[in-house]
């Protein structure tokens, strides 16, 4: 039988994060289910202190719902590149540093035959007194670009060449990303888990 605190899980639901790439993404792949996504008000800043995606994911979701009471939705992800140990992993997000962490990896893999790289999105939902009610973490496969190419998407995009594509996904319809991205993945997987509470 269904616990009874996921039956209960609202329509309406507090996406806690500060990033509007992240927000928009959510947003449209949110269309038309029923979901309603609500962005975090108040200010929202988590430490992030946990050593893995889903902790990291999991801190966020629990800060929101202790603030807003409500059920909250978290994402923690990041970049992953093979040649550099899987850095910069979940520290992607300072890393980035408005653009410079992308160069950094394209110099650091200037003499590697191994450009293989793969995007993470960690998705924890907390009720509204804060217990994790589920949670996943899905994979976007690709390679390093030699340099930055296209405004579309955030963060990495542009230096992010998706397996079976010869465009980055900064260059490429945004559209593609949002049928084949570790975020369209994490959320799809959330739909379904949403709608089977319904059925
Ligand atoms: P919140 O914690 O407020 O959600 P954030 O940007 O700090 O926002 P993360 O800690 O999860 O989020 O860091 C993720 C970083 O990884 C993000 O800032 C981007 O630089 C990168 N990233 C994640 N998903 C990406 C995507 O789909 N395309 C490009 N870069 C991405």
């Amino acid at each position: 039988m269904m616990n009874k605190s996921l039956k209960e899980v609202p329509k309406e639901i507090i996406l806690a994060t500060t990033n509007k790439g992240k927000k928009s993404e959510f947003e449209s792949l949110c269309e038309g289910t029923g979901i309603l996504i609500k962005n975090i008000e108040q200010p929202f800043e988590c430490e992030e202190t946990g050593d893995s995606f889903i902790e990291n994911a999991t801190q966020k979701a629990k800060l929101a719902a202790k603030i807003t009471r409500s059920y909250c939705i978290a994402d923690d992800s990041g970049l992953c590149v093979e040649s550099m140990n899987g850095e910069p992993g979940i520290y992607s997000a300072r890393f980035f540093n408005n653009g410079a962490g992308m160069i950094k990896i394209i110099e650091a893999l200037r003499n590697c035959v191994n450009r293989n790289a793969f995007f993470v999105c960690a998705l924890v939902l907390a009720s509204s007194e804060g217990r994790v009610l589920w949670q996943t973490e899905k994979k976007w496969e690709g390679t390093i670009s030699q340099k930055p190419l296209g405004n579309n998407g955030f963060g990495y995009d542009p230096i992010f060449i998706p397996n079976g594509y010869s465009q980055t996904a900064g260059e490429l319809d945004e559209n593609v990303k949002k049928e084949i991205s570790h975020r369209a993945k994490s959320i799809l997987s959330f739909k379904e888990f949403f709608l089977s509470l319904n059925n």
